[in-house]
Formats: C-alpha cells, structure tokens, sequence
C-alpha cells in the first residue's frame, strides 16, 4: 500500500498521522443523553468563536439525523442574538431567543421546553463571552449549567491565542468543568496582532 502512493500523499498521511495522534489519538464523541433533549453548553471567551461553531455544530449534528435547537444565551453584547439568528436562518436551524428577559438560567430553561414541545434531540447554548476570564461571567454560567445540567460542556478557544489557551482552559475547568475543547481558526484568520496586548484591545 505505501509503495502506492505518491510522495505528496505520504507526506500528507504522516501530517495526519502526527495530528491526530496531537489531538489525543482517539476519537471522542458528543454524549447524547439517553432522554433528549441533549444539551451542549458553548462557553469561551470573548470573539473565540463560539456563535459561529454553534452553527457549525447544529449543521454537523444535523447531517448525524439530529433536530438541533440553538439558544441566544448572549443577552449582553447588543446584535448577539441577532448573529445567531441570522446563523440559524442561513442553515434553516430554528433558534430560540428571549429578547425580553436578561435571565440566561430562565431563557436555557424556556429553551428545554421548547425543545421538547417541537421534539428537538439537541439543544445548543450560545453562552456570552468577555475579554477575561471573570467570576460574574464564571458565576453566570455556572448558574446555566445547575439550572438545566448540561450534558457536554465544550469550550471554544480561538486556536491563535497560543500559550494563554492552556490557561484559558484549565480556568474553565477548575471554575466550571468542561467535557471538551473546539479549536476554531485553525484555518487562520485575516486579522494579525503581535502581541496579546493588541488582540486584547481589538474589537
Ligand atoms: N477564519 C475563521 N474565523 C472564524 C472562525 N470561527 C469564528 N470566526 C470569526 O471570529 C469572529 C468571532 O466569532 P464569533 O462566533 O462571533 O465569536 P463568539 O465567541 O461568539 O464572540 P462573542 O459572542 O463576542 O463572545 C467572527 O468574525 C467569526 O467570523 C473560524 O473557524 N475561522
Ligand atoms: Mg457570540
């Protein structure tokens, strides 16, 4: 067989090999609840991406014969909820959003019943982000995750935060506890800094 290939796909299999076997080796799936709705809980800071993977993540589960559900948990930064619903409409994903309540613990809440009333196996919570790991933003989604107890609770980290990400996520999961980590941007991105103090203050 490796007679067969060709140099440009042998370098392109030990690529694989070398960051498959990075990423942990083996393959570890989303846990899906025996009585759904399944909840996944997004949470990250500021910009990581979070929004754009819910979308991500309700496409893929979908292609899996899933019926996602994805819920504005960003009652904060203003045209939070409208991002995610122009997400949802751009996939045909329905979202759930409370425009008129600021009260996540409730809106996850809501979002269940939903679920449950239009048969959606999985919901997708699309939690706020801040520039900083802080303890209203910790204390908030720990609030979320006692109120509906999440089934996975995966962080998204922006994969060109470098060394910082290490320290993003052992904060969330001594703070939180999460099941799990996306990396996005990993296909790079057009906006450069040089130093975390630049990207701090981009926006
Ligand atoms: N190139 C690239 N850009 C991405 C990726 N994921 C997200 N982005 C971009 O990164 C920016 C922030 O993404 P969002 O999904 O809004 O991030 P967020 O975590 O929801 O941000 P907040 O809600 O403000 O905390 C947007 O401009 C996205 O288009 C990715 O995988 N690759
Ligand atoms: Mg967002």
């Amino acid at each position: 067989m490796l007679k067969s290939l060709t140099p440009g796909q042998q370098i392109i299999k030990i690529v694989k090999d070398e960051m498959t076997e990075l990423l942990g080796g083996t393959e570890s799936k989303i846990n899906f609840s025996p009585n759904p709705p399944t909840i996944i809980m997004l949470v990250g800071l500021q910009g990581s991406g979070k929004t754009t993977t819910a979308g991500k993540l309700a496409n893929l589960l979908r292609k899996q014969g899933k019926k996602p559900l994805l819920v504005a948990c960003d009652v904060y930064r203003p045209a939070a909820i409208k991002q995610l619903q122009v997400v949802g409409k751009q996939l045909n994903i329905p979202v759930f959003a409370n425009e008129s309540s600021k009260d996540v613990v409730h809106i996850s809440k809501q979002a269940v019943s939903e679920a449950m009333s239009k048969l959606n196996d999985v919901i997708i919570l699309d939690t706020a982000g801040r520039l900083h790991i802080d303890e209203e933003l910790m204390n908030e989604l720990k609030n979320v995750k006692a109120g509906v107890k999440p089934h996975e609770i995966l962080l998204v980290v922006d994969s060109m935060t470098g060394q910082d990400a290490v320290n993003v996520a052992q904060s969330f999961n001594e703070n939180l506890g999460i099941d799990g980590v996306i990396l996005t941007k990993l296909d790079g991105d057009t906006r450069r800094w040089c130093c975390t103090f630049c990207k701090e203050n981009y926006q």
